[in-house]
């Protein structure tokens, strides 16, 4: 049998794993948040069932990922950077979706929402370079990354999405606020993992660390909380 079909759910974790430890939380928490957010949605009305279910469906994809990433360190005691980027290719376009979403009231167009699912897939896929193809250059890699990270921050912060969401006022305003606290302090955990985990001139400040902890802690902050305003936001709207 070829090494990843014999992939079993069931392989030895030692209690001093602490990286897979963290795995395995993982996929806890996440599937708890996922039948959470789906469990939910009967509650609100219509139009926010839809950011609740991509609230769900964001923790649901990570468990599933979590399960495979869980078991890949359990097998073979490295990274899973291949399942870890397919999991955010996948869940942050559904990031970006959501903030489309709660601004689609205050008229958002679907040309902000391509926008930043493009400047997300150009932060990922440049990140997966630097992890998985040319570590030797990971400081560039990285850098084109961060500038793209940056691009989604201004677009938040202060460009187009910005202005909806001051357009929209009440409790979007303030959900949308919260979410741009998310990317800038949240995510920003990502390239400080990146630096511990690959070498570069910030190596010699940083020292190397568990990329994977670091990864993991940010997923289960990111994930389940950016889903958690999500659906603050939704009972608050739905009482209205
Ligand atoms: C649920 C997953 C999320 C929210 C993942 C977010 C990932 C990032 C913000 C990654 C950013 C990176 C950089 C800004 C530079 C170094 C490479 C990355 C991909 C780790």
């Amino acid at each position: 049998m070829n090494n990843l079909l014999s992939i079993s759910l069931v392989s030895k974790m030692l209690p001093t794993d602490y990286v897979g430890f963290t795995f395995f939380i993982g996929c806890m928490a996440m599937m708890a948040a996922s039948a959470f957010f789906f469990l939910s949605l009967s509650q609100f009305d219509k139009k926010w069932r839809v950011s609740v279910l991509v609230s769900g469906l964001i923790t649901f994809i990570a468990a599933v990922h979590y399960f495979y990433m869980r078991d890949y360190w359990a097998s073979f005691g490295e990274s899973p950077t291949f399942f870890r980027y397919v999991d955010w290719v996948l869940t942050v376009p559904l990031m970006c979706l959501e903030f489309y979403l709660i601004l689609k009231v205050a008229g958002a167009k679907q040309s902000l929402l391509w926008k930043m699912i493009i400047y997300s897939l150009v932060m990922l896929v440049t990140g997966y370079f630097g992890e998985a193809v040319d570590p030797t250059n990971a400081w560039v890699w990285g850098l084109v990354s961060g500038i793209a990270y940056f691009a989604i921050v201004y677009e938040i912060w202060l460009g187009e999405a910005s202005k909806l969401a001051a357009a929209a006022g009440g409790e979007v305003l303030s959900a949308h606020k919260i979410l741009c606290w998310f990317v800038l302090v949240g995510w920003a955990i990502y390239p400080l993992g990146y630096m511990l985990g690959t070498d570069g001139w910030y190596t010699g400040l940083l020292g190397k660390g568990n990329v994977d902890v670091a990864y993991n802690i940010a997923d289960a902050i990111n994930k389940i909380g950016f889903g958690l305003v999500i659906y603050n936001l939704a009972v608050k709207s739905t009482k209205e």
